[in-house]
Parts: structure tokens; C-alpha cells; sequence
């Protein structure tokens, strides 16, 4: 049987096998995500993301207690920059939510970035696609870093939290410009510190100055105390409120045609740069190409018209 199939009737251990096959880039692993494409779409993705050490995995634990509570199933994707060769931080994720182990309503699955960028968005928004089609209410993306390549990862998600820390108010002016525009929700986690209601405040005066339309969703700053389950009832029902906004106001269907056509274009992307570059490895082209760039004997530009005409010229034939 097929891993789509036997995952649609809930094998668990299929969905987990199916994940591990889409973070090592098998093949086979499209032709199960075109099965499942169907039936999912149906998860409320939330993203969090913050420097780090902010409390995502903290903020992510509470959280998915909090809608386990409110009978909801939980997947989790954290993203995890630590080296393949450390692991390290993927075990304090898997700690810090280890409550959730034995739960069955939970499914968490941690992704490590291998230092490759450009594959985060794929597997993660890949493996966010099982979890959906395995019939979790509520997906949770943790991923690390308030950075463009971050902010990529989050837009897959219908709701994003950015978690910040007091005490970075100070430097809030010197945090990427752009973290402002990507948070449907603000969070002050370590509120317990001094300085938690200084830096709320600040936030919230900050986006005050976003001009926003009439009818546009206006974030919130919200406090918590991740560690200890402070805040997070509430933050959850802020989440809520955001669902409701952009199923309500009609936001959702601009937000699904954009995710849906970055999709397909970053899927195009990768496999026609496949298709182009595979020959020229295979024969040993692309080091001769690199040898006569660097002893500028030719151009970038040149080799790349020639190889799209040899390519046009095949197609024709
Ligand atoms: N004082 C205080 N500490 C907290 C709070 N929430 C989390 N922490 C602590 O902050 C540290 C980092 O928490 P994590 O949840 O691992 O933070 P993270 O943002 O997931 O970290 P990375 O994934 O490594 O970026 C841990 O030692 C937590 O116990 C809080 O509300 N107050
Ligand atoms: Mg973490």
C-alpha cells in the first residue's frame, strides 16, 4: 500500500517515514505528496518565529497544550539550524515538548536546516502537508532567526507570532526592517524579567506608526511567561481571532493565491534547474564552464544563452 493511502487511514509511522523520505529529498516522496495534496488545506497553520533563545520551543509546548485542552490535534514542525553534526538543539526541542511524546493528538517533527537554506521552505511546507492531510486541526512552525529566509517560511502559515524578549526593545530599531509587516502577532515572552511592560510598550507605540487600511487586521503585543503557562490562554484565543479576521474578511483567498502560486513557482524553479544542470555535471561542461569564467575566456551571460539555445535546439527536434 502505498504511504499516502495508509496514512489517510492514520498509520502513524507512515506519515513519520513519509517526513523523513521528504527531508532526504527522495523522489518517490512527490508522487505520495500528490495523493495527499487532495485532502489536505484543511489545518490552521501557525508560524512562530524570534531570536533565538526567545522561548519559541517554550511558547510552542504551552501553546499545544493549550489546544489539546481545547480538543484540537496538534502537528509540530520545528525547524532547527544546529549542525547535522551537534544535533543539539533538535534534542532540547524534543525535551522541552517531551510532555506530548505519549499524546496522540500530537505529532512533532523537527527538520534540521543543514546549513541549506534554499530547502527549508520545500520540506517544511512538505511535511506541513502531512501533518495537514493526517487530520491535524492546528500546525505550529517554529523556525529560528527573524530573517528574510524566515520570513519565507512564515508566510506558509495563516497566523505568525514573533517572539521577542525584554530588553530588546532597545534594539528593536537595529532588528531587520520587515519584522514589523510579518507578525500577525507580537509576543513578549519572558515577561517575568524587569523591563517586560517597557518593551510591550514600545512595541505596541511601533506599530501604532504602521499605517494600516480601514478594516486591516492590527496586531497586538501580548505577554507571556512561557515557562510557566502564563499568557498563553490568551494568546491562543488572539490566534483565534486572527483565524476569524481573515476567514471573515475574505484575506484568506489573497493569502491562499499567493502561497499557492510561490509554491508552484519555487517547485518549477528547482526542477527546470535540475533538468539544465544535471547533463552539464554528468559530462564535465560545468568545469570547463568554471574554468573559462575564472580565466575570463567567456562570460556568465554567453554560457547561458548557449546552454538554453542547445536546449531549445533539442526540444525541437
Ligand atoms: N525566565 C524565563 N525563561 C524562559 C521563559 N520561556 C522560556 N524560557 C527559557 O529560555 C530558554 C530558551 O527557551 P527555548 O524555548 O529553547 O527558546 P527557543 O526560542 O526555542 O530557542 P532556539 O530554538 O534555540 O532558538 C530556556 O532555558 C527556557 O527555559 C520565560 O517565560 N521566562
Ligand atoms: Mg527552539
Amino acid at each position: 500500500m502505498p504511504l499516502a493511502e495508509k496514512i489517510l487511514a492514520g498509520d502513524i509511522r507512515a506519515a513519520a517515514r513519509l517526513m523523513r523520505d521528504i527531508d532526504d529529498g527522495f523522489e518517490s516522496a512527490h508522487d505520495e505528496l500528490k495523493s495527499l495534496y487532495p485532502h489536505a488545506g484543511k489545518a490552521y497553520l501557525i508560524g512562530i518565529t524570534g531570536p533565538p533563545g526567545a522561548g519559541k520551543s517554550t511558547l510552542v509546548d504551552q501553546i499545544t497544550a493549550e489546544y489539546r485542552k481545547r480538543g484540537k490535534r496538534v502537528g509540530i514542525v520545528a525547524i532547527d539550524p544546529t549542525s547535522p553534526f551537534t544535533g543539539g538543539a533538535i534534542l532540547g526541542d524534543r525535551i522541552r515538548m517531551n510532555r506530548h511524546a505519549d499524546d496522540e493528538g500530537v505529532f512533532i517533527r523537527s527538520l534540521a536546516t543543514r546549513g541549506y537554506l534554499g530547502g527549508i521552505s520545500r520540506s517544511t511546507g512538505d511535511v506541513a502537508l502531512v501533518m495537514d492531510a493526517m487530520g491535524m486541526d492546528v500546525v505550529i512552525i517554529e523556525t529560528v532567526g527573524v530573517g528574510q529566509d524566515e520570513v519565507d517560511i512564515v508566510r506558509m502559515a495563516h497566523t505568525t507570532a514573533v517572539v521577542m524578549v525584554p530588553g530588546l526593545g532597545d534594539d528593536i530599531q537595529a532588528i531587520k526592517a520587515g519584522i514589523l509587516e510579518i507578525g500577525d502577532v507580537f509576543v513578549v515572552n519572558k515577561a517575568d524579567r524587569p523591563d517586560a511592560d517597557r518593551t510591550a510598550r514600545e512595541l505596541g507605540a511601533m506599530l501604532d506608526m504602521n499605517v494600516r487600511k480601514d478594516g486591516d487586521w492590527q496586531p497586538k503585543v501580548l505577554k507571556t511567561e512561557a515557562s510557566r503557562g502564563t499568557g498563553i490562554d490568551l494568546l491562543v484565543d488572539e490566534f483565534e481571532s486572527h483565524r476569524s479576521y481573515l476567514f471573515g474578511s475574505g484575506a484568506i483567498d489573497r493569502f491562499m493565491a499567493e502561497k499557492c502560486a510561490r509554491i508552484f513557482m519555487e517547485i518549477l524553479k528547482e526542477r527546470l534547474f535540475a533538468e539544465v544542470m544535471m547533463p552539464l555535471r554528468a559530462d564535465g561542461r560545468f568545469d570547463c564552464f568554471v574554468d573559462d569564467l575564472v580565466g575570463r575566456r567567456t562570460d556568465p551571460y554567453t554560457l547561458v544563452d548557449t546552454v538554453l539555445a542547445e536546449r531549445a535546439a533539442i526540444r525541437e527536434e
